[in-house]
C-alpha cells in the first residue's frame, strides 16, 4: 500500500525481522517464545520509534534551515485512537512488518489490540483534530498539535443491566505512552492567582505578584507523514509541581498548603472535561484551558524569538489556530506575552495577535457556547482579566463608531456582559478568520448565532467543510477494500484521494460489484465475531448492518432510530406472515456522565434489544446491538462493516458530522437529514445515492422562532405514533412505567424539541425505500461503490489545503488534494 512518488522506509523483511528480534531481547531479556502479546507489542513500537525518531530529527533540522511558517493547532481534545497500524502504514512498512512477524510465528493483527486507545477526546471535535494532524504531516506542512496530556481519558463505559456506568479510562496504565518523548528541558511556568501591580516609572508596566506557579512539561507525540519522511509533533502538556514550593515546606512553612498545592497540580491534567456542574469543576476547567493556552503560547513565542528578532514577523511565521472556544484565552494570553514579556505597546500587539490567531466554531447549540463568570476569571487569572476588560472596552468603542447609539447591538456583541465572559465573542474579536465546519453550519452562524459579527466584519467569516483522513479510515481500517480499489484503479488515490472518482467507471461491472460485496461481507463477518464475543449475540451477516454510532445526544436522535425499530417490531408482531429485509441495528456511543436523558436512551436501546433479541416470533428478522465503550478502534471495526449510516440529526443542529464521511468512504449508504455535511455528501455522491428525509434546517429554525409546534396532533392522528409513544410507559417494556417517562414526556408534554414526531413518517418511508434498494443487491452495491468513488473530496487533505491557503496563508506550496 504505497503510492507513486512516495518514500517508504527502505527496510527489507529480513532486516525488519532481525531488528525486531534484537529489540525484543534488549527490552525484555527473555526468549521470544515465552513473550506475551503485550511484550511483543512494546518491542515493535520501540522499533518503530527508532525509525520515527530519525525522521523527527531530520524534519526539525530541515525546518530550522528553511524556516517555514509553523501552524499550531490548539485543542482541548485530540482523539488519536491507536497509532501502531497508522504509523506502519505511514512509514510504508505494514506489509514488511506483517511478513517479518509472520516468519517469527506472530500475527501482526493480534498485537494491534495491545495498544490502548489514546482517548484524549470526547467526539467529533477531538477526532477532527487528530485527522488534521495526519493531513498536515502528509502534506508536509510544518503543523503541530498543542493539547493536554490527561492521565485519564474521557471514561470507560460499561453497560450493566442496560445502564451506562462510567469507570476511569486509565489509558496510560501508570506507565509512559509508548510513542511520546518527555521534554523536561522545554518546560514552561504557568501562573495562577495573585495580584497585579501597576508600575509607572517612565513606561507603565504590570507586575504579576504572589501567584502560584505550575510547571507545564511537554510530552511530544510524533505525527508521522505519509511516506514522506516528515514527522510533526503533537505537544501534550502535563502539569507538575514547581519544586520551589517544596523548599518552602522544608523551611517550616505551612506544609498543609504545600500538600493542597500538590493535589491541585496533579488534578490539573488528570481528567478531560471534569464535571462542571459545581463551582470547583468549572474552576478546574478554566484552569486547564489557561494551562493549555499559556504553556503553548509561551513555548511558541519562545521558539519564534530564537530565530527572529522582529516581533512584527510573528504572523508571517506562526499561525495559531483555536479549535472551538476552549483555547480562546489564547487571545489575551498572546497580548500578555507581547505586552508584558516582550514590551510591545497595545497598538503594536493587537494587530499582531489578530493576524496570528484564527478560530473554528463547531457548534451552534446554546449550551455549548462557553461563558465564564467574570469573578472567576478575575480571581484565577487577574492579568488576563484586565486584558479581557481592555479588549472589551476597545472593541466596544470601535463598535460605537460603526453603530453610533445602537446599544442593543453593541451589548449583544460584548465580550463581557451580565457578569460573564463570552468566549466566542473573545475568539471572534481576536482572530482574523472565523470558520464554520460545513456550508450550512457557516450560513447558520452568519445568519443567526453570529449575525452581528458577520454583518460587521463579513470578510472574517469563511467556511471550511470538515474532512477525515482517508489513510486511517480507508487505507488502514479497511485494507481489503483498499486492496480492491488498488486492483481497479491503481494506487494514485492514496496520494490524491480525488482520484477515487475513477472507481465510478466500475459501477456497471458486475464482477467488480461482486468483489465489493465480498469485501463487505468479510468485514461484516469480522464485526459479527466481535459482537458474539462481547454481547454473546449471534447476528446474521446477510442482514442489513445499520449503524448509529456517535455521542449520545438528543439532537442526534438515537431515539428516532429506536422509534423506527419499535414500529418495525410492532408490524412484525401484528402480521406473522410479514417478511422484511433482515436488519441488525448497531448502536454505540457514550453519554456525558451528567446527561440524564442520554443515559436513559442507552437504557432504552438495551431494553429494546433484550425484548427483540429474545422474541422467537421475530424469526431473526431483527436484532439490536449496543456495543459498549465506543471509541476510535471500535469505529474502525464497525464502519468498514456497515451497510447503512444513520445521520439523522434534527436539521440545523449538527454542525457537520465526520462519521458520515467515514461511512461514505467505506461504501455505507447514508440515511439522513439535510443537516451538516450530509448536504455536501448528497451533492458529491449524487441525490440518487443517499436517502434523505425530514424537515429542512430553515423549517426547524422557523419552528423554533415560532416557539415550537404541537406534537399532540401527530400523536392522535398517526396510530403508529400513538402506539409507540404509549409503549414507553404502558408496560410494553418490562421495566416499570417510570423508566422511560422522560422520553414520553419530552415527546408529548415538552413540545418534542427535536421534532421526532414530525420526522417520523418521512423516516419510516425512507427506511422502507432503503430496504427495497437493499433487496436489489446489484443496485445496492452500485450505491455503495458510488459513495466510495465520490468520497475523495471529504479527505482532510482537501480541508487542510483550504485552511493552509485561505486561512493561514502559508507561502510554501501546498500540494493540492486533487492534483
Ligand atoms: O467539527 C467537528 C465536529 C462536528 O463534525 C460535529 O457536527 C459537531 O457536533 C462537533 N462539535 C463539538 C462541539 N463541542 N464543543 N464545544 O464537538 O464538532
Amino acid at each position: 500500500l504505497t503510492a507513486p512518488g512516495t518514500k517508504p522506509e527502505a527496510l527489507s523483511v529480513t532486516e525488519f525481522r532481525d531488528s525486531f528480534v534484537h529489540k525484543f531481547a534488549a527490552m525484555h531479556g527473555k526468549p521470544l517464545s515465552t513473550a506475551t502479546d503485550g511484550e511483543k507489542f512494546a518491542a515493535l513500537a520501540a522499533l518503530l520509534r527508532e525509525i520515527i525518531s530519525k525522521n523527527l530529527i531530520t524534519t526539525r533540522q530541515e525546518r530550522a534551515r528553511t524556516d517555514p511558517k509553523q501552524v499550531y493547532y490548539l485543542s482541548i481534545e485530540f482523539l488519536l485512537g491507536r497509532l501502531l497500524a497508522t504509523n506502519l502504514v505511514n512509514l510504508g512498512l505494514r506489509e514488511t512488518c506483517a511478513e517479518a512477524l509472520s516468519q517469527l510465528g506472530i500475527q501482526l493483527d493480534s498485537l494491534l489490540p495491545e495498544e490502548e486507545d489514546a482517548g484524549l477526546g470526547n467526539g467529533g471535535l477531538g477526532r477532527l483534530a487528530a485527522c488534521y494532524l495526519d493531513s498536515m504531516a502528509a502534506l508536509g506542512l510544518a503543523g503541530h498539535g498543542c493539547g493536554l496530556r490527561y492521565r485519564y481519558g474521557l471514561f470507560e463505559q460499561k453497560i450493566i443491566n442496560g445502564y451506562q456506568h462510567e469507570y476511569p479510562d486509565n489509558w496510560l496504565q501508570d506507565r509512559s505512552y509508548v510513542w511520546e518523548y518527555r521534554r523536561p528541558d522545554e518546560q514552561i511556568a504557568v501562573r495562577y492567582g495573585g495580584t497585579v501591580r501597576m508600575q509607572t516609572n517612565g513606561k507603565t508596566r504590570f507586575l504579576h505578584e504572589n501567584y502560584e506557579q505550575v510547571m507545564a512539561v511537554p510530552y511530544d507525540v510524533p505525527v508521522v507523514g505519509f511516506q514522506n519522511k516528515i514527522v510533526n509533533t503533537l505537544r501534550l502538556w502535563s502539569a507538575e509541581i514547581d519544586i520551589s514550593h517544596y523548599t518552602c515546606c522544608r523551611q517550616g512553612a505551612d506544609c498543609n498548603s504545600v500538600i493542597d498545592y500538590k493535589h491541585g497540580v496533579e488534578a490539573l491534567t488528570d481528567l478531560l472535561y471534569p464535571d462542571d456542574t459545581h463551582y470547583e469543576g468549572q474552576l478546574l476547567r478554566l484552569k486547564q484551558q489557561y494551562f493549555l493556552v499559556s504553556a503553548s503560547l509561551q513555548s511558541i513565542v519562545r521558539s519564534f524569538r530564537l530565530n527572529h528578532d522582529a516581533l512584527r514577523l510573528l504572523p508571517a511565521k506562526a499561525a495559531i489556530h483555536i479549535n472551538d472556544t476552549h483555547p480562546a484565552l489564547a487571545v489575551p494570553e498572546l497580548m500578555r506575552i507581547l505586552l508584558d514579556d516582550c514590551g510591545l505597546g497595545w497598538d503594536e500587539a493587537w494587530p499582531l495577535t489578530v493576524a496570528t490567531i484564527s478560530y473554528t466554531n463547531h457548534t451552534i447549540l446554546p449550551e455549548a457556547l462557553e461563558t465564564w463568570p467574570v469573578t472567576m476569571v478575575a480571581q484565577l487569572l487577574p492579568r488576563i482579566h484586565m486584558l479581557i476588560q481592555e479588549i472589551n472596552e476597545r472593541t466596544g468603542r470601535e463598535l460605537w463608531h460603526t453603530y453610533p447609539g445602537d446599544w442593543d447591538r453593541i451589548r449583544a456583541m460584548s465580550i463581557v456582559a451580565d457578569g460573564q465572559v463570552h468566549m466566542a465573542h473573545l475568539a471572534i474579536a481576536g482572530s482574523h478568520s472565523v470558520n464554520g465546519v460545513a456550508r450550512i453550519h457557516t450560513e447558520i452562524l452568519k445568519q443567526s448565532v453570529m449575525r452581528n459579527f458577520a454583518a460587521c466584519t463579513p470578510d472574517k467569516f469563511t467556511n471550511v467543510t470538515n474532512g477525515i483522513t482517508h489513510r486511517r479510515w480507508l487505507l488502514t481500517a479497511n485494507p481489503r477494500l483498499a486492496a480492491l480499489i488498488n486492483d481497479a484503479i491503481g494506487p494514485d488515490w492514496i496520494k490524491t484521494p480525488a482520484k477515487l472518482a475513477e472507481l465510478a467507471a466500475a459501477a456497471s461491472d458486475p464482477g467488480f460489484l461482486a468483489a465489493l460485496a465480498a469485501v463487505k461481507l468479510d468485514n461484516k463477518r469480522q464485526l459479527a465475531r466481535y459482537i458474539k464475543a462481547k454481547n454473546n449475540l449471534t447476528v446474521d451477516i446477510n442482514s442489513i448492518f445499520d449503524s448509529h454510532i456517535k455521542r449520545m445526544h438528543a439532537y442526534k436522535r438515537q431515539f428516532l432510530n429506536v422509534m423506527h425499530i419499535m414500529d418495525l417490531y410492532n408490524r412484525l408482531r401484528a402480521d406473522p406472515a410479514l417478511t422484511i429485509a433482515p436488519r441488525t441495528f448497531i448502536f454505540g456511543g457514550k453519554a456525558a456522565p451528567g446527561y440524564y436523558k442520554a443515559k436513559k436512551t442507552i437504557k432504552l436501546i438495551n431494553t429494546l434489544a433484550d425484548k427483540i433479541n429474545n422474541d422467537p416470533a421475530i424469526r431473526d428478522q431483527l436484532k439490536v446491538v449496543f456495543l459498549e465503550n465506543y471509541n476510535v478502534s471500535l469505529a474502525e471495526l464497525i464502519i468498514p462493516a456497515a451497510d447503512v449510516s444513520e445521520q439523522i440529526s434534527t436539521a440545523s443542529r449538527e454542525a457537520s458530522g465526520t462519521g458520515n464521511m467515514k461511512f461514505m468512504m467505506n461504501g455505507a449508504v447514508t440515511i439522513g437529514t439535510l443537516d451538516g455535511a450530509n448536504i455536501e455528501i448528497r451533492e458529491a455522491a449524487g441525490a440518487d445515492n443517499i436517502f434523505v428525509f425530514g424537515l429542512s434546517a430553515n423549517e426547524v429554525l422557523d419552528y423554533y422562532q415560532q416557539g415550537g409546534y404541537n406534537p399532540r396532533e401527530l400523536y392522535t392522528s398517526d396510530p403508529r405514533l400513538k402506539t409507540i409513544t404509549d409503549q414507553l410507559v404502558n408496560g410494553f417494556f418490562p421495566v416499570g412505567p417510570e423508566e422511560f417517562r422522560l422520553h414520553y414526556d419530552d415527546l408529548l408534554h415538552h413540545g418534542d424539541e427535536y421534532f421526532l414526531l414530525q420526522d417520523f413518517a418521512g423516516y419510516v418511508d425512507t427506511q422502507n425505500r432503503l430496504a427495497a434498494a437493499y433487496c436489489d443487491q446489484q443496485r445496492w452495491q452500485r450505491l455503495g461503490l458510488l459513495n466510495i468513488a465520490y468520497s475523495g473530496w471529504f479527505s482532510s487533505d482537501r480541508t487542510f489545503a483550504e485552511y493552509a491557503t485561505d486561512i493561514w496563508q502559508l507561502t510554501e506550496p501546498v500540494p493540492f488534494w486533487n492534483q
